[in-house]
């Protein structure tokens, strides 16, 4: 290739600080340095913690950055010791890394690579260094991943090899949404058969949250949002029960309550709300009861009475589905290409990526599921 060894000037979606659109810059990529990959991003997701970075967070630091963490692309050229990779194979970015040497790594039940972008820190990869720059400015590469972009370089312990032939239009989903969702049902909570399950939030990770509540053999599966117009949708992908918290005067845990007779055996947190948080651990049956939250707020503190886990139920959280990534997602792919695992039904809109800003625009209206931006570097 004729990029190998050189910086690759392409065109990216740069974040320049908080509360402003997106701009679409020419950035230098900087060639791949030990043990790293460059890629070629073929398709790329918006993510509502990319929202939540850029719009949400009310917070100045972390910029000039590229955000993007659902990507799938092609390796352009690997790095000096890169063992796992060669130019060619299509792959999935990670913001959760599996060097398979660590301590979390050698551990059968935890997915937090020591290695990994650190989860105190949305700003910076993993070693807080960067390959990209613009305008004479070294850009942060959120997440370790920085997938708006038509070339981002990653650490090889971050991203899967998947097979060519799959769609990574759809399968960059893979990357966080539908992989957090599904394995927070199936890894975290490990929803049992016959169980019922309450799903809050039902964007892109609740809905996957709903398959994987499914797929578990959950007898009922309660899909709770305050918009109505999600429930058809979550009830293709498996929902049984639909709550809307504003038909009723009184709390959601208590109306959950009346329906199960004492509450859910699961409860999936999906919107990144303390509040929601809180009545999703409400709304579990005491004994044994388990919330999981996925959803991320880092200024606001969970709270929640002593006696609920006095009286025996679990709150736990989980990160990227709890899948340890290297060697899971490309297990994920297989079941999309397989027919086990439903993506289509999250694309709700394709743009170039140029058009960032409305992907953006769309997931903060709450409209649609996932806007993927097809990512078209020559
Ligand atoms: C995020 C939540 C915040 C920590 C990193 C992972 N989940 C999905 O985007
Ligand atoms: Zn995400």
């Amino acid at each position: 290739m004729a990029t190998v060894g050189k910086v690759i000037k392409c065109r990216a979606a740069v974040a320049w600080g908080p509360n402003i659109p997106l701009v679409m810059e020419e950035i230098e990529v900087a060639p791949p340095e030990a043990n790293e990959i460059r890629i070629k991003i073929v398709a790329t997701a918006v993510c509502h913690t990319d929202l939540y970075f850029l719009r949400e967070r009310g917070r100045g630091e972390g910029f000039p950055a590229v955000l993007g963490h659902e990507g799938a692309g092609i390796v352009e050229s690997v790095g000096p010791g890169v063992t796992r990779f060669n130019p060619g194979d299509t792959v999935i970015p990670l913001f959760v890394s599996q060097c398979r040497d660590c301590r979390f790594c050698r551990n059968p039940n935890t997915n937090q690579c020591d290695k990994s972008w650190p989860g105190k820190r949305l700003d910076v990869s993993s070693d807080t260094t960067s390959r990209l720059q613009c305008r004479g400015q070294t850009l942060l590469q959120y997440m370790g991943t920085s997938t708006f972009s038509e070339y981002t370089v990653v650490k090889e312990i971050a991203a899967a090899k998947i097979p060519d032939s799959a769609p990574l239009d759809k399968a960059c989903l893979l990357g966080c949404g539908v992989a957090t969702g599904y394995g927070a049902a199936v890894n975290t909570a490990k929803v049992e058969p016959g169980s019922t399950c309450a799903v809050f939030g039902l964007g892109g990770v609740g809905l996957a949250a709903v398959m994987g509540c499914k797929a578990a053999g959950a007898s009922r599966i309660f899909a709770v949002d305050i918009n109505k117009d999600k429930f058809p949708k979550a009830e293709l992908l498996g929902a049984t029960d639909f709550v809307n918290p504003k038909d009723y005067d009184k709390p959601i845990s208590q109306v959950l309550a009346e329906m199960t007779n004492g509450g859910v055996d699961f409860a999936l947190e999906c919107v990144g709300s303390v509040e929601v948080m809180r009545s999703a651990l409400e709304s579990c049956v005491k004994g044994w009861g388990v919330s999981v939250l996925t959803g991320y707020n880092d200024s606001q503190d969970v709270s929640a009475r002593c006696l609920q886990f006095l009286a025996g139920r679990t709150l736990k959280g989980s990160l990227f589905g709890g899948y340890k990534s290297v060697d899971s997602v490309p297990k994920l792919v297989s079941d999309v290409m397989s027919g086990k695992l439903q993506l289509d039904e999250f694309v709700t809109k394709t743009l170039p990526l140029d058009q960032i800003n409305e992907a953006f625009d769309l997931m903060a209206n709450s409209e649609g599921i996932r806007t993927v931006l097809n990512v078209l570097a020559l």
